[in-house]
């Protein structure tokens, strides 16, 4: 799952895309997203506001005003399946029109209530990433008895809520929310208890490129973690997870054709 970032401040690519003034650079943003499905990207994940911890809110026209120009064109470019990085049922609305596929939504259908009944009436596949809290309380002093039990606990009431609006579960992906409400401890926590998330019966998603907890690790600059990034890959393919959400896909796709070459061979 490559992830092609559309706000002026992610903490990993913020502004890669976006110009003077604020406006998306479409051009620049579609060639991304086409290299990444040439790289072997299996979906390509379109958000167009910031959750790094602190980010403010961000009102759902200029949410819009940031997608609007890539969408269409990106859909028309890949003929991979697209997913819009939203917790906004606005947004989605009017982002359906360009053919989105999947809803990645990083409040687990904890934020916007009409969010839900959206999905559920497009037919979308939905992420369900877990996160405590907001972006902008989420790190102050996170706390946990034991982080993945109560992610896997937490996971399955959004399963719940998602049936509840008619998604039905064969359509739901689970994500622990790597960096989302946790410390580096809940992170590593979480990695190492990946196959007890897989063992719930879910298809699953994983995302930790470039997060902090592997600039805490490594000491390596956002821009430097890459090596660091592979090696979550790696152990979320171990695990059985399905998805890895990406900003380097070809790093992630090399990875994988190992790990798949020796499995299939087994
Ligand atoms: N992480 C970010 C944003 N969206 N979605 C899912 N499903 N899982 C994640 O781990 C996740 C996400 C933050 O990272 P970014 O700023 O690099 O996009």
């Amino acid at each position: 799952m490559g992830v092609l970032n559309l706000t002026p401040d992610s903490f990993s690519d913020g502004g890669a895309f976006v110009g003077a003034g604020g406006r998306v650079d479409a051009r620049a943003a579609v060639a991304a997203g086409v290299a990444m499905a040439e790289a072997g990207a299996a979906l390509i994940d379109v958000g167009a506001v910031s959750t790094r911890p602190g980010a403010a809110d961000v009102p759902a026209d200029v949410e819009w005003e940031r997608l609007a120009p890539v969408l269409g064109s990106l859909r028309a470019a890949v003929d991979v399946p697209l997913s819009l990085d939203t917790t906004s049922a606005s947004v989605l609305r009017r982002a359906l029109e360009s053919g989105v596929d999947v809803l990645n939504d990083v409040s687990a259908l904890g934020e916007d209530p009409e969010l839900a009944a959206v999905a559920a009436q497009a037919g979308l596949a939905v992420v369900l990433m877990h996160r405590r809290g907001t972006p902008a309380t989420m790190q102050r002093d996170p706390r946990y008895a034991d982080a993945p039990a109560e992610v896997r606990a937490e996971l399955l009431a959004a399963v719940a809520r998602a049936e509840a609006a008619g998604i039905p579960r064969e359509r739901l992906l689970l994500d622990p929310g790597i960096g989302f409400g946790k410390t580096l401890e809940h992170n590593l926590a979480l990695l190492r208890e990946l196959p007890a998330l897989v063992a719930l019966g879910h298809r699953t998603v994983l995302g930790c490129s470039r997060k902090a907890f592997l600039g805490a690790l490594t000491d390596a600059p956002v821009g430097e973690r890459e090596h660091a990034t592979t090696a979550t890959t790696v152990l979320a393919a171990l695990a059985g997870i399905d998805f890895v959400r990406v900003h380097d896909v070809p790093a992630a796709v090399q990875a994988l054709a190992v790990i798949e070459a020796v499995r299939a061979r087994r």
